[in-house]
């Protein structure tokens, strides 16, 4: 799949332009890192000392796409998730092995981007449902030892929050100063303004960052759309309005909270010009993200945030941090004694296929993947910091589609195959609603009118205006939709072979189409399945259990990758401070692969992919490993 599009890349250079200030590790980068092998907790670090939310399972749920209760309908008839559905599938979620429920934005939002622009920090959206229901959600999760972790999203809000349209309604308004309003750069001869600077919109990146206010003759900063202006975070008004947000939901006995794109809080007070890295030509704008991605005022806020709020709960916090890449920027955050944040997300391993805009495609390899993984795993462990791991979320297309090879053949061993690597990374465990079933991409077959995300509709216009008269381009670009879309991960649970996949009513029609093969591929079928192998649910439920029955090793444990140079499978040992051993070897290819076990005898092959069991291999010298087979072996002291 992956070499059909190689070559169509070379017609497509316009998004091959790399950034100034790139967001992933380049070469040079990496070469500037010590060099690792083995990261043994030591007795001065607080790394492995025991905290709840270090090994809880984080499940994600897209709440339009995970379950509509019985009746529920959005305002066009059409079949949406509720609070009172997330609630009806509690027991699910526990069963797998489930601690803690994190639910994207579910706040009143016009939804122009899905919840991430909310209008109402404390009321909840009524296609969701009501802040009694959520009282009622946090109850049920207390009753099954769980918890619930809510999105926050204050880098910006809705246009339609009471407080931008107080903002925009006057320049003199106490509000105005909420948000960033600028002059225009200049107005050519029929008065027409040009906006401040030359940044580009994320969500559409054609267009400008930032948004004209006819009425008083103005623009406001909207990095991600025009619904989205970007809050003020130098007016200390703002940021108390934050603290009593986060307190109201955290009184209500939230755990904590997922906060959305927090390194974006601070710009760079003078907004220069962005470089051009996209051609000039298509591209008026460019990406602005060096002047507002961990910006020179961010960790004073987060310090703030800490003391005014977070330092007064026992909470969770994980912070979406895209575009950072430094160890020391990122440890400033998530390090011990830091006083910002538990842990955030770090974007390498999902931007691994990322050039310099994400709707764009980059070729990788396996020594890449590890090395980001092995990266992670040393930098924290060896510098008292934590990892979340994950591969998935609603931003990003489906992992066994990205990583492995999604089709009949190995989709399984695919899924199953990540499952075990996930299982198996220290750090915090994030397991995307539907990974647990192996959920793949929509096909190329579907129309790129069958995707309902802001990004994709703005790309696919985009495309159409731009390479309207060249067929080879728009191929490309429904390829990238293909591969890219952040729909791949919201389209509908599938619960059950029942009519709209158990998902909504039968008679309702759901509000995004779900994957054609729900029939067979949904959760149900997966967990009474009885065969020679798990089923991708039974596998993640098994590697959860194990996780945490082995949390020493797993969560808390030493790391030490192995047989580096090998560019097709991952090996890694995992010990506990005691001193237990498991070796993890995955084969990310699909070709067999002879390996040589570096670690003396293995005592025995705990999982397979390929197993229900126990697997039967050789325990020491050349192990010959299955396409895409992953195994677990414990290994002698
Ligand atoms: O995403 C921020 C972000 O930078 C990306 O993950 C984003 O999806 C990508 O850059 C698009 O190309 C967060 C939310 O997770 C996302 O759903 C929102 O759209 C965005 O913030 C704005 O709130």
């Amino acid at each position: 799949m992956l070499n059909s599009v190689r070559r169509l890349l070379p017609a497509f250079k316009p998004l091959l332009f790399r950034t100034s200030l790139s967001l992933h590790s380049t070469t040079a980068q990496r070469s500037l890192l010590r060099p690792r092998s083995y990261s043994p907790v030591t007795n001065m670090s607080t790394y492995n000392t025991p905290k709840w939310w270090k090994e809880s399972v984080i499940y994600q749920i897209y709440p339009s796409s995970f379950q509509a209760h019985p009746g529920a309908k959005n305002e066009q008839g059409v079949g949406w998730g509720t609070v009172k559905g997330i609630t009806s599938r509690l027991d699910y979620l526990k069963s797998l092995g489930v601690d803690i429920v994190w639910t994207s934005p579910i706040y009143k939002s016009p939804q122009a981007d899905m919840g991430y622009d909310i209008a109402d920090y404390k009321d909840i959206d009524p296609i969701y449902g009501s802040v009694a229901d959520v009282e009622e959600l946090i109850a049920e999760c207390k009753k099954r030892d769980m918890r619930l972790m809510m999105d926050l999203v204050v880098n910006h809000t809705s246009n339609m929050h009471q407080w931008f349209l107080d903002s925009r309604s006057s320049k003199s308004n106490p509000k105005r100063d909420w948000y960033i309003w600028k002059d225009p750069k200049s107005r050519n001869e029929a008065g027409t303004p040009e906006p401040p600077n030359n940044w580009a919109q994320i969500l559409g990146e054609a267009n400008s960052a930032w948004t004209y206010d006819t009425e008083t003759g103005q623009y406001y900063l909207s990095v991600f759309t025009p619904d989205q202006p970007d809050l003020n975070w130098e007016n200390p008004e703002v940021r108390e309005a934050v603290w009593d947000v986060m307190s109201f939901w955290l009184d209500k006995g939230v755990a904590g909270f997922r906060m959305d794109v927090i390194n974006m809080i601070s710009k760079v007070p003078t907004y220069p010009e962005a470089p051009i890295v996209l051609d000039p030509a298509t591209h008026k704008y460019q990406p602005g993200t060096q002047f507002f991605v961990n910006g020179p005022k961010m960790h004073d806020y987060m310090h703030e945030m800490y003391e005014k709020v977070l330092s007064k709960y026992d909470t969770i916090t994980v912070g979406e941090m895209p575009g950072v890449d430094s160890e020391d920027e990122i440890l400033r955050t998530v390090g011990a004694n830091a006083k910002e944040l538990n842990m955030i997300f770090i974007f390498a391993l999902v931007d691994i296929d990322k050039p310099n805009v994400r709707m764009a495609l980059k070729d990788w390899d396996v020594k890449e993947l590890k090395s980001i993984v092995s990266r992670w795993q040393n930098v924290m462990i060896e510098r008292d910091g934590w990892n979340s791991v994950f591969i998935e979320n609603h931003d990003n297309p489906r992992s066994v589609s990205r990583y492995t090879d999604d089709s009949d053949e190995w989709r399984d061993k695919g899924a199953k195959l990540l499952s075990l690597m996930q299982t198996t990374l220290g750090g915090t465990i994030f397991v995307y609603q539907g990974e647990e079933i192996g959920i793949k991409n929509a096909p190329m077959e579907w129309d790129p009118r069958e995707y309902k995300d802001i990004e994709t509709v703005n790309y696919w216009n985009k495309c159409q205006t731009i390479y309207k008269d060249d067929p080879e381009k728009l191929k490309l670009g429904r390829k990238i939709i293909q591969m890219k879309a952040r729909d791949h991960a919201r389209t509908p649970m599938q619960w059950s072979s029942s009519p709209n996949a158990g998902f909504c009513d039968a008679d309702t029609e759901p509000w995004m189409r779900i994957m054609d093969d729900w029939k067979t591929v949904n959760a149900e079928a997966q967990m009474k399945y009885e065969g020679d192998e798990l089923s991708t649910w039974q596998f993640w439920q098994r590697g959860l259990k194990d996780r945490k029955e082995h949390a020493d090793v797993f969560v808390y444990g030493g790391f030490e990758e192995v047989n580096k140079d090998d560019e097709n499978v991952f090996g890694y040992v995992r010990t506990s401070k005691e001193g237990e051993k498991w070796l993890v070897v995955l084969n990310f290819s699909g070709k067999e692969q002879k390996w040589m076990i570096p670690t003396k005898e293995v005592e025995y092959w705990a999982c397979s992919n390929y197993t229900k069991g126990r697997a039967d291999k050789a325990k020491s010298g050349e192990l010959v490993l299955k396409p895409w087979e992953g195994v677990l072996g414990k290994v002698s002291g």
